[in-house]
């Protein structure tokens, strides 16, 4: 009788083992059968919806550079405050006394995030390790970083993804492929007083890649939920297309709904930034930088550029673009179908510098009367402007059209690309009085603006934006 029970026991133990290496079995299959590389074009439709509706972002370059903030044993070091440890040529024995200094104590996560939002920019992208190697968040995987190695002790990228949560805005991580401060890195070729080229670069590369770099992915991706990673230093030799490929692969196991730029392979083609016609090259999106297509593109891309010449903070740097000129910029690129990544570089104090804040709040109150003809739109199909003044953009999914005239208007304003529904209303944004207009299969559409509302532009105006329901010809 005793046997019989012993024998039955091993029988369930027997199968409860075999279904549960069954079912590991089909998960590991689920895993590998999942190529996020040869994604459908509906899945890649709407997995990138919220971020073609939303249009405009905040760029974050923060980190320990700002506590130089461009000046070296008391010389002002040359070209972007982020890059001083190469262009310094500052020994990571030295840069790394800067870590130990940096103490942000007035950073406010929900201060930078109100101001964010003001503005009517719907995303963040916050330098979670720039080039130097510094996290700005607890890593599991090394010591340096915000909580184990500077005296601020906190954790920035918990708070700041959880001020994001708790006011509707996006969060994304800038992570660099290329690192200057771990050993296995070796890409610090980059600075010149780095022992000569070890011949195995490439393996020692692989090495940081997949015990460092890939680790640290996970715990941002599992701690912070980021909805984007924008990948940048990929053009180090050592970082090969594979790898590119893999790693865009890998991102996506870890979180299938993330968006990736495409500076996480070797297509990008300079700060033109959009990847090379192969097709072959992963990410999401190209990554114009300091500048704007020159046309429109059927690719999704994002323009990202500074509001002065540096994207982290320098204290030499005031030269400051104006308003209107990153209002048209945003119009610019909004015409041709692109999103707006827009550059705040925050002080070792954590603070956002006043010329930045000062711009953004005028960019704000523009967006609050004219964010339809921004949000949600699509680029028409034909002219998406009208010489080099008047743009064009479409609301989504209907027959409404708005004109972006960039300067003062005469009183007559003459449209050769849209044909006004009859009847309907054209409207100037932020007036209630409907404008007289009419349409001539020659002349195109006249639309008249009275004198009484002529005389309201001024300096603050940066752009108009007129309503028109009908269709483009
Ligand atoms: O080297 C970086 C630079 O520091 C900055 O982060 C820009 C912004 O995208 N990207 C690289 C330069 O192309």
């Amino acid at each position: 009788m005793k046997n019989k029970v012993w024998y039955l026991l091993g029988l369930v133990i027997l199968f409860i083992t075999f279904s549960q290496a069954q079912e590991k079995k089909v998960i590991k299959t689920d895993q590998k059968t999942i190529n996020y590389l040869e994604e459908s074009s509906e899945s890649f439709d709407q997995r990138m919806k919220w971020w073609r509706d939303d249009r405009f972002g905040m760029f974050i370059h923060w980190g320990v550079y700002a506590i130089p903030a461009g000046k070296y044993n008391g010389k002002e070091v040359k070209g972007i405050g982020e890059w001083i440890m190469k262009h310094g040529e500052i020994p990571i024995i030295e840069y790394e006394q800067y870590a130990k200094q940096f103490n942000p104590v007035k950073f406010d996560a929900n201060e930078w995030v109100r101001i964010l939002k003001d503005t009517g920019m719907k995303y963040l992208v916050i330098t979670s390790k720039h080039h130097d190697g510094f996290a700005i968040w607890d890593s599991k995987v090394s010591n340096y970083d915000i909580v184990d190695f500077s005296p601020y002790g906190k954790d920035v990228l918990h708070a700041l993804s959880k001020a994001c949560k708790e006011q509707g805005i996006k969060f994304g991580l800038y992570h660099s492929i290329m690192d200057w401060h771990h050993p296995d890195a070796q890409a610090y070729s980059y600075l010149k007083n780095d022992p000569k080229k070890r011949t195995d670069n490439n393996e020692h590369f692989a090495k940081y890649l997949e015990n460092y770099m890939k680790p640290q992915l996970k715990e941002l991706i599992d701690n912070y939920n980021p909805d984007i990673i924008w990948f940048d230093g990929e053009w180090v030799e050592e970082f090969t297309h594979k790898q590119g490929q893999e790693l865009y692969q890998y991102v996506r196991t870890l979180n299938p709904s993330i968006l990736i730029n495409n500076r996480v392979d070797k297509g990008r083609s300079g700060m033109q930034g959009m990847n090379k016609e192969d097709k072959k090259y992963a990410g999401d999106f190209g990554t114009p930088e300091q500048e704007i297509l020159e046309i429109a593109s059927a690719l999704d891309w994002e323009s990202c550029m500074t509001m002065n010449d540096t994207w982290g903070f320098k204290q030499s740097d005031h030269n400051w673009k104006s308003t209107k000129e990153l209002v048209h910029n945003l119009i610019d690129v909004t015409a041709k179908g692109g999103n707006y990544l827009l550059n705040v570089g925050p002080t070792a104090e954590g603070l956002i510098p006043a010329p930045s804040v000062e711009r953004l709040k005028q960019i704000g109150i523009w967006l609050n009367v004219n964010g339809e003809a921004i949000y949600e739109t699509e680029k028409l199909q034909h002219n998406y402007k009208q010489g080099e003044h008047i743009f064009f953009t479409k609301q989504k999914g209907s027959h409404v059209y708005f004109t972006i005239i960039l300067e003062k208007p005469k009183e007559r304003l003459i449209l050769k690309n849209l044909k006004p529904k009859d009847n309907s209303t054209i409207k100037l944004l932020g007036f209630d009085e409907p404008l007289k207009w009419e349409f001539d299969e020659e002349k195109g559409l006249k639309i008249t603006i009275p004198k009484n509302i002529l005389k309201t532009w001024n300096n603050n105006s940066f752009a108009w934006v007129f309503r028109v329901e009908g269709q483009e010809i």
